[in-house]
């Protein structure tokens, strides 16, 4: 049996994991963490499912069913279902949003992953055989036209032009929140009202110093676009032409083709021949639309300000977009060069040779604050997981005993500090579990 290197052996380790997701299970969702984030997010439950998925298939049915039933008539799956928990802002009264179901809601999306949870979930069914595989194959048949709703609203909604580049209206939708990335962005939202003044940042409470979070100045433009979007009604359209914030999220983009091409496998499973075919247009449509960003100096993709037609050029990992979505071996083999050098993994002051969301040598990277440094388990999976697929099987089993090493700690962070290795933000975060879950079992 091998022992990584902190000296905790993987049956410990995934004991300790499953007991994570367990404590955050509140019944009919698990909470992206604890106390920081007491409610489910879109894009965590598609981890946690993938980690529930290794100990419970119906427990991880469960939480994708959970998520589905908070989906809008429109398609959109909102980037918060709230639970009962009083103790997160911005709550359900900021938002003022609910689905068709009740279920209250934000008014938001995030990065369309869920597809390969949906895979993941069929697979680890189809391995236990039984109820389980009965259960996993009848639960992704019958709710593939609700991610195909999701993929095609996005297409719809979020690329209206059909450039194959996905359009935001907050960091938030990210999920990187305060990358670099967004800096030139939220530089030109200029809150018209101070929303903050008076309401309790409740997210301070629950990092141990503030620098680990976003600035007040940042949340007073995250709250004021909210309150932008709230007063367009989260109508598609409205929104897009009254609120602040527009920018083509190249990182979105590629989750999109990459899930796009793991729903159309699915629905040739299911039969669905002309809806995998319509999946394949997508996934098409999404790569090239990557492709076309890439800055031919650095090698990395960028982001697009829709209302200044800035490009942003900032070492992100947004920038590794393309090894998601390929479509350019040589272009990918450059960005492995590249993610795995002296720059990224193989920056010689890293204690683990994972991807730091921002590049160490940029001016702005901040290894301590959340999206502008730290590095992100979940992250390092979702990366491994599509190397290994597309056949990059050095890089990806690289990323995977790096990434084991350390969570080695058993402090399940939210993220980590990239030179000691230090856990940050959230203990016992959900989506950091589910992950060792999966490279473990
Ligand atoms: C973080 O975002 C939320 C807002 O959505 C927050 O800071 O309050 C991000 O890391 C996001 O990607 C993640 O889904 C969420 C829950 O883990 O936390």
């Amino acid at each position: 049996m091998t022992v990584v290197e902190t000296g905790t052996a993987p049956p410990a380790l995934a004991a300790n994991a499953a007991y994570i997701l367990r404590g955050n299970d509140i019944g009919t969702l698990t909470t992206a963490a604890p106390r920081l984030y007491p409610h489910l997010w879109s894009w965590d439950a598609a981890f946690v499912a993938i980690g529930l998925a290794t100990v419970s298939v119906p427990r991880a049915v469960a939480e994708l069913t959970t998520l589905l039933g908070a989906q809008w008539a429109s398609g959109m799956l909102p980037h918060i279902v709230f639970g009962p928990d009083e103790g997160y802002f911005p709550g359900p009264d900021v938002w003022g949003a609910t689905a068709p179901s009740g279920a209250r809601t934000s008014g938001i999306c995030q990065p369309p992953v869920h597809a390969i949870a949906v895979r993941r979930v069929l697979d680890a069914g189809r391995r236990n055989g039984g109820a389980d595989r009965d259960l996993a194959e009848r639960f992704a048949a019958d709710t593939f036209d609700r991610w195909l709703a999701w993929h095609r609203w996005l297409a719809t909604a979020r690329d209206p032009d059909g450039r194959g580049l996905l359009e935001i209206h907050h960091g938030w939708e990210s999920g990187m929140d305060n990358s670099p990335r967004w800096d030139l962005a939220y530089a030109g939202v200029r809150p018209g009202l101070d929303l903050l003044t008076g309401r309790e940042r409740r997210d301070l409470q629950h990092v141990t110093d503030a620098r680990q979070r976003p600035t007040d100045g940042e949340y007073r433009r995250y709250l004021w676009l909210v309150h932008q979007m709230k007063e367009a009604r989260y109508d598609d359209v409205a929104v897009r032409e009254t609120v602040d914030f527009r920018m083509t999220d190249v990182f979105m983009s590629a989750v999109a083709a990459l899930a796009s091409d793991v729903l159309a496998e699915l629905g040739d499973e299911f039969g669905r021949r002309s809806e995998a075919d319509e999946l394949r247009t997508l996934a098409d449509r999404f790569r090239a639309g990557v492709l076309s960003t890439v800055s031919p100096s650095t090698g990395l993709a960028r982001d697009v300000d829709l209302r200044t037609g800035a490009v942003v050029d900032v070492p992100t990992i947004g920038g590794f977009a393309p090894l998601l979505s390929g479509g350019d071996a040589a272009l990918v083999r450059r960005q492995l060069d590249l993610f795995t050098g002296p720059h990224w993994c193989g920056h010689p002051d890293l204690r683990y040779a994972l991807p730091p969301s921002t590049a160490p040598g940029y001016a702005g990277y901040s290894p301590r604050t959340y999206w502008r440094g730290p590095q992100w388990p979940f992250m390092n999976w979702l990366l491994y997981w599509t190397l290994y697929r597309a056949g990059h099987r050095d890089e990806a089993l690289s990323l995977r005993s790096e990434g084991l090493r350390q969570l080695g700690d058993l402090a399940f962070g939210e993220y980590y500090e990239p030179h000691t290795g230090e856990a940050l933000g959230s203990a016992h975060q959900s989506w950091t579990a589910a992950v060792a879950l999966d490279w473990l079992i």
